[in-house]
């Protein structure tokens, strides 16, 4: 389908997609404590106390946070892991992803 520089066969058809990026967002809820949140952070994004103390804040005060940025695959396994802990523990967190 096509000659490159170096004069080797290139396909132009059929490309693999580029791993796009995937923002991991959290949303408010007048429900679920603050402490539950800050250990979601901590245990599913590897976020210190302070930092998950933090982004806690944040979703509280301006009803949605970016929890971090992830391929697809990754992002989607994080909003399921935080959906299932949320559940499992009777709390009504939403997660959610955006295309960053
Ligand atoms: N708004 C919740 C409360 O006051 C805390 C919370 C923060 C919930 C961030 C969800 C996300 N207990």
């Amino acid at each position: 389908e096509g000659e490159g520089q170096l004069g080797l066969a290139t396909r132009t058809r059929a490309k693999p997609k580029k791993p796009s990026q995937y923002k991991v967002l959290m949303l408010n809820d007048d429900y679920t404590p603050m402490e539950f949140v800050v250990m979601v952070l901590k245990r599913f994004f590897r976020m210190d106390l302070e930092q998950a103390t933090r982004v806690m804040l944040h979703v509280h005060q301006r009803g949605v946070g970016v929890c971090g940025i992830f391929p697809y695959e990754v992002a989607e396994t994080k909003v399921n892991q935080v959906m299932d802990f949320a559940r499992q523990n009777q709390h009504p967190l939403q997660c959610t992803l955006e295309k960053a």
